[in-house]
């Protein structure tokens, strides 16, 4: 069996996130959506267990898709599971420098972590979960950016109109 982890801050999950997982769900018998451990993210807007539970209703059509969380090394989570693939989303030229250094990281702590790049549609190019955040919190329209069954959710948290 073949699987693959897509990992991630997904603080929240977004429609740039929820193609990668439905490519990566057509590539692999097995996609697990692990919410790691950003260490240059300290600050979420939401917590882990609120995360997973977002991830969970946007994915919940795709069969083979799981979710987890795992504060540790992404390379340990891997050998630890026996997963053959770590898929990552890449946007641009900004996201491949990062993720090429990750990519050499994780295989240089387990040499079995084969990193697989997707690259991002057109429309989602310009996505991110902090975009999202701030269109967000100051009443913006979000639709279009994060799946419609998690948009009042993150609005709910991040709008705090003034008096
Ligand atoms: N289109 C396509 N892909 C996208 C889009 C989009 N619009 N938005 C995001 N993505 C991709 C990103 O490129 C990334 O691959 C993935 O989706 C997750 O994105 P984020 O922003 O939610 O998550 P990150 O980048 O903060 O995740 C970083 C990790 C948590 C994966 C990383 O820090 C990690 O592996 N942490 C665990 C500890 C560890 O092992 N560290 C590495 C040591 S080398």
């Amino acid at each position: 069996m073949r699987i693959a982890v897509c990992p991630g801050s997904f603080d929240p999950v977004t429609l740039g996130h929820l193609d990668i997982i439905d490519r990566a769900s057509k590539l692999f018998d097995k996609v697990i959506v692990l919410v790691s451990f950003n260490a240059n993210k300290s600050r979420a807007a939401f917590t882990p267990t609120e995360r997973m539970e977002m991830i969970i209703e946007v994915t919940k059509h795709l069969d083979n898709v799981v979710v987890d969380c795992y504060n540790g090394l992404l390379a340990d989570y891997l050998q630890k599971t026996g997963a053959n693939a770590i898929v990552k989303g890449l946007r641009a030229v900004s996201d491949f420098e990062y993720e090429f250094q990750m990519a050499l990281a994780n295989k240089k702590l387990y040499n079995d972590a084969e990193t697989v790049f997707l690259t991002t549609t057109g429309e989602n190019m310009f996505l991110s979960s902090s975009v999202v955040k701030e269109i967000a919190s100051f009443g913006g329209d979000i639709t279009g950016f994060v799946p419609k069954q998690i948009q009042s959710k993150i609005t709910d948290r991040l709008y705090k109109p003034a008096n």
